[in-house]
């Protein structure tokens, strides 16, 4: 049994779910949920080494992994049955070279979420839409109609939990996708994406909810001003937690206004 210590909601450790959910392997990975909000466990700060970031894996013999692209690599070896990656290598390095557009459209896009200065929104809407032209521009020249190759696949698994943590940017900065033909390709690959069945660990409505402290500049479980716990707590649940305000840079909800005590 391999061993993935995990924080619900975390895009990074979405990935390796979907994967899972592809593959069809869930009885032989087993998910620990990490309370992200508590100071981390020794034997997790043992397995990666120091860091406290998650995804970490445990496999036997003491032996350790960690970072998701490393574990989904793991895992795509591991079990060779379905295979996910491309096995051409042209196109396997096509959906590398996607792949590495992820991290600058996850950083562009927190950078907005996470932005409190109003005289600084518009350039982070423009550092997080000419990263999405980026894609769109990738997925016009190498892509098929939807996928980047015939079905939901590698890139698509990399992207996918970036995409659905983005409802946040939606909610709070009242942004999604661009209008307008230059986006529609990335836009329909977008939507795609989101819907698949193997990507439906998490929602919309637990992101916006377990995101607000994003939204007030509070990344990683640190707690915005006045406020004494975290969006990410387990309890009580982000299902009996009401909406937050969506106006993040005039109100700034208390723990009992978000339902957190
Ligand atoms: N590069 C890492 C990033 C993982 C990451 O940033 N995980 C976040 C959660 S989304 C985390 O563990 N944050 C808590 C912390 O760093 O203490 C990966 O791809 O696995």
């Amino acid at each position: 049994m391999i061993k993935v210590f995990h924080i619900p909601v975390c895009p990074f450790c979405q990935r390796l779910e979907i994967l899972v959910a592809l593959k069809g392997v869930s009885s032989q990975v087993h998910f620990e949920v990490v309370d992200i909000t508590k100071p981390r466990d020794p034997h997790l700060l043992t397995l990666t080494g120091g860091t406290t970031s998650l995804p970490v894996m445990e496999l036997d013999g003491g032996r350790s992994l960690k970072e998701s692209l490393v574990l989904l690599d793991f895992l795509e070896h591991r079990f060779p049955e379905t295979r996910i990656r491309r096995t051409d290598p042209y196109e396997r390095g096509i959906e590398g070279l996607l792949v590495t557009l992820a991290d600058g459209m996850m950083v562009a896009g927190y950078r907005l979420v996470m932005n409190q200065d109003l005289d600084q929104r518009d350039a982070r809407v423009e550092a997080w839409t000419a990263s999405l032209l980026a894609i769109d521009a990738f997925l016009t020249k190498h892509g098929q109609e939807t996928w980047l190759f015939d079905e939901f696949g590698w890139a698509e698994l990399a992207f996918t939990p970036f995409f659905q943590r983005f409802a946040f940017l939606d909610y709070y900065e009242g942004f999604s996708v661009p209008e307008g033909p230059d986006f529609d390709r990335v836009r329909r690959w977008w939507a795609a994406c989101v819907a698949h069945p193997a990507a439906q660990q998490t929602s919309d409505e637990e992101v916006i909810k377990s995101y607000y402290d994003y939204a007030r500049g509070k990344g990683n479980g640190a707690l915005p001003e006045g406020r004494t716990r975290s969006s990410f707590v387990f309890e009580p649940s982000w299902r009996d937690r009401p909406w937050p305000p969506k106006d993040k840079y005039k109100t700034h909800a208390t723990d009992a206004e978000l339902g957190l005590l």
